[in-house]
């Protein structure tokens, strides 16, 4: 971290926030990219506060029983990865109103502007603007708020996250500057590890999502050992063998996705892969990175199939979890509704 981004925090202790929403199966990209530096974050020893945001998985349509199934299944799928919910607070957003208040006042404060700029808005929105929710505009804000609601300086996140984390600095800073407090952190987004960007296993332009229409672009956290080996031996890749060096994958952005997850399940980097593997057809490769992947993601589903089989639990824990978020997340919107001159006599 730059003497930039740690200076504005001094007054603040080290706290990580981040969250994933539950609008469908967690994926390998949600694992790598975020899931498996949650639970390194958490055995550092670091605060850390994990939530399922179902407030921003209905800014889409959202089945409400699916949703209530993918909450749950997100909860086992944390717990199942390592997200231990006595180390971590775990919780689901809407289990915690302060989110929801806290994003109304940020939305006063967040400039159109700044939303305009936003490019997941335009992604997902698409050429249907004008029909999207206006919650999946305003989404970024209820994001800032999600993160200074714990006055958390650290959010660990995908490349796709990034902006929205700038945007929460951008949000602090005005605020601080409005009411002339140094109340906000200034929170720095932590993208880490080699795989910040998994790309679907049947166009490595495309972002990995769990939301794409393709069961096969993915791997879903609920896939078996069997249905992860066959969508590996699937993916879409060219004919060439793997090159000697990393500038050999330009061009090549299939060969260097799965280059870059074999990096990242294996804790290799991937110039350590290609050391290993350049010259190796796909034939070679695909068996191997099947195996890797059976190895570190079929234990996870096992597991969270286990969890699964006891709903009642999950819903404990994240109750849970919703109080602990709760003690921490309330004194600091009271105090944002001082600041903000609002009379609170009750
Ligand atoms: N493909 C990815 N590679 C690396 N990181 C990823 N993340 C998501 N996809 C990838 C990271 O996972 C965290 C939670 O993301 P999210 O579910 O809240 O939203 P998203 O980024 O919009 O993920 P999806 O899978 O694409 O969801 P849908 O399809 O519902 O929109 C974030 O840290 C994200 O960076």
């Amino acid at each position: 971290m730059s003497d930039e981004t740690t200076t504005p925090n001094a007054n603040f202790k080290r706290r990580i926030f981040s969250g994933i929403q539950p609008s469908g199966n967690l994926t390998l990209g949600n694992y790598l990219g975020a899931l498996k530096r949650f639970v390194e974050k958490q055995n550092e020893g670091i605060e850390t506060i994990y939530c399922l945001v179902d407030l921003h998985a209905v800014t889409v349509w959202q089945d409400p029983e699916k949703l209530r199934h993918a909450i749950r299944e997100g909860a086992a799928g944390f717990i199942a990865a390592g997200v231990d919910p006595e180390k971590s607070i775990l919780f689901n957003q809407s289990q915690v109103g302060a989110h929801a208040e806290l994003g109304w006042l940020l939305n006063c404060v967040a400039r159109m502007g700044w939303m305009n700029r936003m490019t997941q808005f335009k992604d997902k929105a698409g050429k249907n603007a004008e029909k999207a929710s206006l919650g999946l505009y305003a989404y970024p804000a209820l994001m800032a708020a999600d993160i200074l609601l714990y006055h958390a300086t650290e959010v660990p996140v995908g490349e796709d996250q990034k902006q929205h984390v700038e945007l929460t600095r951008d949000i602090a800073a005005k605020f601080n500057h409005d009411y002339k407090v140094d109340f906000f952190p200034q929170p720095t987004p932590v993208i880490e590890g080699a795989a910040t960007r998994v790309m679907s296993l049947r166009d490595g332009t495309k972002k990995m999502s769990k939301s794409d229409p393709s069961d096969a672009s993915r791997i879903n956290l609920t896939d078996d050992a069997d249905t992860i080996a066959k969508k590996i031996r699937k993916a879409v890749t060219d004919p060439e063998p793997l090159p000697e060096t990393l500038d050999g994958l330009d061009g090549r952005a299939e060969a260097r996705n799965l280059v870059n997850i074999y990096a990242a399940l294996s804790g290799k980097t991937p110039a350590e892969v290609l050391g290993e593997y350049g010259g190796a057809g796909f034939g070679t490769f695909k068996p191997a990175l099947a195996d890797l992947a059976v190895s570190v993601m079929a234990p996870i589903n096992t597991e969270m199939n286990r969890l699964m089989q006891d709903p009642a639990e999950i819903d404990r824990i994240l109750g849970k979890g919703a109080d602990k978020a709760d003690a921490i997340a309330r004194p600091i919107l009271e105090k944002t509704y001082e600041i903000m001159g609002m009379v609170r006599s009750r």
